[in-house]
């Protein structure tokens, strides 16, 4: 039986024209054994976390593996937590967290806990992206905007749910095509979202 796998990307944001790990998504092809269900996710409070929770109970996924930009970083981030917080950061409807039109912070969902660690096999990705000479690295914070929303939510979920299959984020930097100084080429962010999803099972 082939394996599913919940893989999300998001659309553009912040006035650039293209998301990486949207084009990484969309030009992956299904690794051996699995089967990848793509999901491009709302940079938009609410309803990002609502699409993927959708999805997910309507495929019961064996994984689900997040993928997004992360502007200026020059490595790919293996998220390793997720935390319950929704940053003053306007989203792609120029809403603040909760719909607020001022900034403001707040809890993503106050009767869960102030963090959750990330369940895919951390450990198994960058090994296998350094293996593929891809510069990668650990993370110990997706930020406080909408990956890291989703990352939680995310997180928050397989909590409830007593769940135990693999979940976590993979930030990836700027591509060539977005003209700035620091960048990875996008035959490599997507080449890393692939070796990712293979390795995000322990003990395969
Ligand atoms: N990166 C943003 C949101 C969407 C994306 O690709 C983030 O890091 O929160």
């Amino acid at each position: 039986m082939n394996k599913k796998i919940l893989l999300t990307c998001f659309e553009p944001f912040g006035g650039e024209s293209i998301n990486p790990s949207y084009e990484a998504v969309m030009n992956l092809s299904s690794p051996d054994g699995m089967e990848l269900i793509k999901t491009v996710l709302p940079v938009e409070w609410g309803t990002s976390a609502e699409k993927l929770i959708s999805i997910w109970e309507k495929t019961s996924p064996d994984a689900v593996i997040m993928t997004g930009l992360a502007g200026g970083a020059d490595k790919i981030r293996i998220e390793r937590v997720g935390i319950n917080l929704c940053g003053a950061v306007k989203d792609n409807r120029g809403k603040y967290p909760s719909g607020e039109e001022s900034p403001c912070e707040t809890p993503i969902d106050r009767a869960m806990p102030v963090a959750f660690f990330s369940t895919f096999d951390y450990a198994s990705i960058l090994r296998g992206l350094r293996a593929e000479n891809i510069p990668a690295t650990y993370s110990f914070s997706a930020g406080t905007y909408i990956c890291n929303y989703v990352l939680f939510s995310a997180l928050a979920k397989n909590h409830k749910d007593k769940g135990r299959i693999p979940i976590g984020f993979i930030h990836v930097p700027y591509s060539e095509a977005q003209g700035k100084a620091v960048f990875m080429k996008q035959a490599d962010i997507t080449r890393a979202v692939g070796t990712a999803i293979i390795n995000a099972f322990t003990g395969d």
